[in-house]
């Protein structure tokens, strides 16, 4: 399957309306039809620690997180997106100025979830098999590639994530700000990094690089970007 385009995405947002309780916008994701609530997290609270301590966890995912998950209901209930998956909601609603708050919860909520799955206690290391291929072939090598990940990470300015995508064919390296993720651009996210400060303010303060290269040296899920490179094929 293709990379849906930002046309194949409209299209797809459109259609959404007909089926919504069980239509994703995003189906070649490994993430993709996820329902709106908190979804539990993949290890145990204090497995990320150091790196990640459970202080953070506990308002990150248990305040933030959460109240993401809670104010897409609260916005859902009763209208027309009422069951539907959480990336039909951000397909249906990016770009309106009039669901602005349920864009932004709804993106909240999946990107976070997407946040989760790409750290991992048993993280780190090296990419393998296609990734690592792709990775030589399109960003230069692996040490280049985690490079300018953590430049993207740390140069972001205010609020947002870094993002590993396949646009098109290619691998890249990107930005996005605030609730905003790769997936309205039609692109394919395939391991992030929240750079909200809400993410490394208890443990590093200031210090967004020091967080940025933690995770990268000891969390980063290669598995889960391998995943959703397979997926999204
Ligand atoms: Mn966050």
């Amino acid at each position: 399957m293709t990379t849906p385009t930002r046309r194949d995405f409209l299209m797809t947002a459109a259609a959404a309306g007909a089926a919504l309780a069980t239509t994703s916008a995003f189906p070649t994701l490994a993430l993709a039809a996820s329902p709106v609530g908190l979804p539990p997290l993949p290890w145990a609270r204090d497995a990320l620690a150091p790196v990640i301590s459970s202080s953070t966890l506990d308002f990150h995912y248990g305040k933030h997180h959460k109240a993401y998950a809670d104010k897409t209901a609260e916005l859902i209930k009763g209208t027309e997106l009422d069951g539907a998956t959480v990336e039909a909601i951000v397909a249906a609603t990016v770009g309106k100025a009039e669901r602005k708050a349920l864009y932004n919860n709804a993106a909240q909520l999946w990107n976070h979830t997407f946040y989760w799955n790409s750290l991992s206690p048993k993280g780190g290391g090296k990419p393998r098999g296609r990734l690592a291929e792709l990775i030589d072939r399109d960003l230069g090598g692996f040490d280049k590639a985690r490079a300018d990940l953590a430049t993207a990470a740390v140069g972001h300015f205010g609020s947002g994530w870094a993002w590993l995508v396949k646009d098109g064919d290619t691998l890249a390296i990107t930005t996005t700000g605030n609730a905003d993720s790769p997936l309205t651009t039609g692109k394919t996210p395939l391991l992030t990094l929240d750079v909200w400060e809400h993410a490394y303010y208890i443990d590093y303060q200031n210090r967004r690089a020091d967080y940025v290269n933690a995770v990268l040296d000891k969390l980063v899920n290669w598995n889960f970007a391998e995943e959703n490179l397979a997926a999204g094929a």
